[in-house]
């Protein structure tokens, strides 16, 4: 860690005031340009006990920057996982407040329920298809604590992977029943078609993205648990919405999942 002693703290009330207050902070790298990638995690992995201790529920995992065209936006090559909290579900026929946010961005995605628990290092998508009770589409927002939604891989892994809110469809499917690879996406706003994808956007096979978060939370002798829900990350690029947009985003054989913002 290259932090000195209490800085963890600061950073991480620093970020928590940022979203509590909902105001853009300046990355955390302009001040600590050292910081790695597992520094971050640390960080991250305290932000969200602080959240825990002040009456938040873990609930499960969420995968980012899974698909090539945004890892290669970054210039990384790696994924990056995050924690949900049980104040981010957000249901889907209560409007999501704009007020809330900073400058809020929706992504569509394909989320997991956990019928097992999961954990080792050696974890592959067959394994985590097999631990799967249902899929059902979700909506994440997310909301950047940082400037103008700017950030480095440490900043971003430290704020939580922009973890902000996320919707859940209302029909849970058998994973076995669909070719999640090959299922197609579109999601649209106040019904224009706004961005597409398909389920191999996503690290080859959501269970593969799944898989290498699995592996990774095996190193800190972690894992997922039954019953967790888990965001395998985003099919397109996320879009901004603002007060009064409706969004729905349809996937082929899953149904859908909507959001509206008040
Ligand atoms: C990081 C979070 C990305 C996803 O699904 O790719 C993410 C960001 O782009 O702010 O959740
Ligand atoms: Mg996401």
């Amino acid at each position: 860690m290259v932090l000195v002693k209490g800085a963890d703290t600061e950073i991480i009330e620093y970020l928590l005031h940022a979203e509590r207050e909902v105001c853009e902070v300046v990355k955390v790298t302009d001040q600590y340009p050292e910081l790695t990638v597992a520094d971050a995690y640390v960080l991250q992995k305290k932000l969200v006990h602080r959240k825990i201790v002040e009456g938040s529920k873990r609930v499960g995992v969420k995968l980012g920057l899974t698909s090539k065209a945004k890892q290669q936006m970054m210039g990384i090559n790696e994924a990056i996982y995050g924690y949900l909290v049980s104040d981010m579900l957000a249901l889907e026929w209560e409007p999501v407040k704009y007020d809330q946010f900073i400058h809020p961005k929706v992504e569509p995605e394909i989320a997991f329920l956990m019928g097992e628990d999961l954990q080792g290092t050696n974890i592959t998508a067959e394994d985590v298809m097999k631990a799967t009770k249902y899929v059902t589409p979700a909506l994440e927002v997310i909301d950047s604590r940082y400037l103008n939604f700017k950030f480095t891989l440490p900043d971003v892994i430290a704020d939580n992977c922009s973890s902000a809110r996320f919707i859940l469809g209302s029909k849970w499917v058998d994973p076995m029943r669909v070719d999640l690879a090959k299922v197609g996406m579109v999601m649209s706003k106040n019904g224009e078609m706004a961005t597409v994808g398909t389920g191999a956007a996503v690290l080859g096979h959501p269970a593969s993205a799944i898989a290498w978060a699995v592996n990774k939370l095996g190193m800190q002798n972690e894992g997922l648990k039954k019953g967790d829900i888990v965001l395998s990350g985003a099919l397109s690029e996320a879009i901004a919405f603002q007060t009064g947009d409706s969004i729905i985003a349809q996937f082929d054989g899953l149904g859908s999942v909507s959001m509206f913002c008040k």
